[in-house]
């Protein structure tokens, strides 16, 4: 059977991201201070975002000759001038591609081939890495510009690009608002690498509008954004879009998250709505800081499970009930959310509206009500597709519009969805997508290793998954620690921080294919659970 929401759709605007931002429907003043940064106090009005994004898209196109369609890439940890930067490309009609600035300069120059981009902001810490994957990308130097003021031997900053022309916003036909790409994101999606995730105008401004239709976010006035911007739960909710739309809202921005500071910043900035992922959760029940909490009444949490018990310790200690929200970068984000008034501890929510989805069994048969299946959806948020990868793209996106997520569902009579196990390979650190495949194939470069496979370890203490190697060793070589650790090492210094072999290695006889040689995971994840693990 088909599910679907059960609110009524509601209307989209047929508009650009631009366009949608800085309606202003709820007539915000232009001195409403919207963003804050956590530590330095500094501070952005709505007036400023709009001013310096337009004056930034201007500087874009007068001094580096950005044009409708050009890619700008952004490697930055969250940073208060961050949603100007993003802004400012789109209003000049480009699309913007967000990076993990955790990223070796390999990843970060694979994801500007591979996403076309031309220009590059960078936020002056990472300054180093950006011109190694410059070169790797061949982009020249004088396209690498420095998130903020500062100058570093010659390198321009992006405020220095902002002059006194204003930009006028590109605009979109429906039609071109609902086909021109905003974002590409990169996910593994359910299988294989890294990909570019086409993400358009209508599906940010679609997934928006369904959020906001359910009238969550009224009371709720000043968020904390300690979610990445580079990842979809950034983008589409701290970056501005949700403030700048929820009539009197702020957001106070934080680079990272340290227990301390987050908690400081709540109290002092009067925080009522956080913005969380499972590890926060579990840092709030293990040191609890009830005082700093006196002011929240609303703890939204996604990108990775939460269990129902890790739920009712934070709501018995902290007597804040948590709103789930889950969603795939593939998806803009949101599918399902808790609604306000009717949280059910352990479920990610209910379906959007707009939104319909089948339950899938192992053979491919639509399944009804409280039977665990793989949840596919369909709806108006659903990416355009991979970038330059039609055959991923139609393997995600069957010929009836709905996308395969890879996570098993199960809906129960009240329409409450809960997230039960994960079919596709990808492996969440943290929150993080760390694809399987890519680690592999760093394995198998490795000249003691003959095949190999990685999954995720379970950790139950931290509530994350840790990638782990099954590896086949050659025979001249000996199973010891040393061996493991050498195996970590050769591919730890390959890779970002997220993807380290935290989980270790487990040296295995064989790694189960089935006839299609497809790799067994779920045989050898049980194996890890018994395993001896180095
Ligand atoms: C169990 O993680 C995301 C997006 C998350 C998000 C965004 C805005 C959550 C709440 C929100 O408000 O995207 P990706 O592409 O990094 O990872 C997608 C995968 C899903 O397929 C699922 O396996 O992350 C997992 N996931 C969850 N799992 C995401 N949310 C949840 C959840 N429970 N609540």
């Amino acid at each position: 059977m088909i599910f679907n929401s059960s609110y009524p759709d509601v209307e989209i605007p047929k508009i650009g991201i631009y366009q949608y931002a800085t309606s202003n429907k709820n007539k915000i003043a232009d001195n409403k201070v919207i963003f804050t940064d956590g530590i330095t106090d500094e501070k952005v009005t709505f007036g400023e975002l709009k001013r310096d994004s337009r004056r930034f898209a201007a500087g874009l196109q007068d001094k580096l000759g950005f044009k409708h369609h050009d890619v700008l890439g952004i490697f930055s940890p969250n940073h208060i001038d961050y949603p100007i930067v993003v802004f400012g490309a789109i209003a000049a009609g480009g699309k913007v591609t967000t990076v993990n600035p955790k990223c070796t300069a390999s990843e970060f120059a694979f994801q500007l081939v591979d996403s076309g981009a031309s220009v590059i902001i960078v936020h002056p810490e990472y300054f180093n890495t950006a011109i190694k994957a410059a070169k790797e990308a061949r982009i020249p130097e004088s396209r690498i510009i420095l998130l903020g003021n500062s100058e570093v031997r010659g390198f321009r900053s992006h405020r220095s690009l902002i002059g006194d022309r204003e930009s006028e916003p590109v605009s979109y036909s429906p039609e071109e608002a609902r086909t021109t790409v905003a974002f590409i994101c990169y996910s593994s999606g359910t299988t294989g690498r890294q990909k570019g995730v086409e993400i358009t105008h209508t599906n940010v401004v679609a997934n928006l509008t369904q959020i906001i239709s359910l009238g969550s976010f009224r009371t709720c006035n000043i968020f904390i954004g300690v979610v990445p911007f580079f990842h979809i739960y950034g983008i589409t909710f701290v970056i501005s879009l949700v403030p700048v739309l929820v009539s009197g809202a702020s957001a106070v921005i934080l680079s990272g998250f340290n227990l301390t500071t987050f908690c400081r910043c709540i109290q002092k900035y009067k925080v009522n709505f956080i913005y969380a992922v499972p590890p926060i959760i579990l840092e709030l029940v293990k040191f609890p800081s009830i005082e700093s909490m006196s002011n929240v009444d609303t703890v939204f949490c996604g990108a990775a499970p939460l269990s129902k018990r890790m739920s009712d310790d934070f709501y018995n200690l902290y007597k804040i009930p948590i709103r789930q929200g889950y969603g795939l970068t593939e998806t803009s984000p949101l599918i399902t959310i808790s609604e306000e008034k009717n949280i059910v501890s352990g479920s990610c929510g209910v379906l959007l509206p707009n939104l319909q989805v089948k339950i899938l069994s192992e053979d491919g048969q639509e399944l009804g009500y409280d039977e665990p299946g793989e949840l596919c959806v369909r709806g108006p948020n659903v990416m355009k597709g991979y970038l330059n990868n039609k055959e991923a793209t139609n393997a995600m996106i069957d010929n009836d519009g709905f996308l395969h997520t890879g996570d098993v569902a199960l809906i129960d009579r009240q329409g409450n969805f809960f997230i039960v196990d994960r079919i596709k390979e990808l492996i969440k650190y943290k929150g993080f997508q760390v694809a399987p495949a890519e680690l592999e194939s760093i394995l198998l470069a490795h000249p003691a290793v003959l095949d190999a496979a990685v999954v995720p370890y379970i950790s139950k203490e931290m509530l994350t998954e840790y990638p782990a190697a099954c590896v086949v060793l050659d025979t001249k070589y000996k199973k010891t620690l040393y061996m493991s650790k050498e195996i970590r090492k050769f591919v730890d210094d390959k890779v970002a921080s997220h993807k380290k072999l935290r989980g270790g290695v487990l040296f295995v006889d064989s790694i189960p294919k089935s006839e299609s040689g497809k790799i067994l995971r779920r045989f050898l994840k049980e194996k890890l659970k018994n395993g001896d693990i180095m």
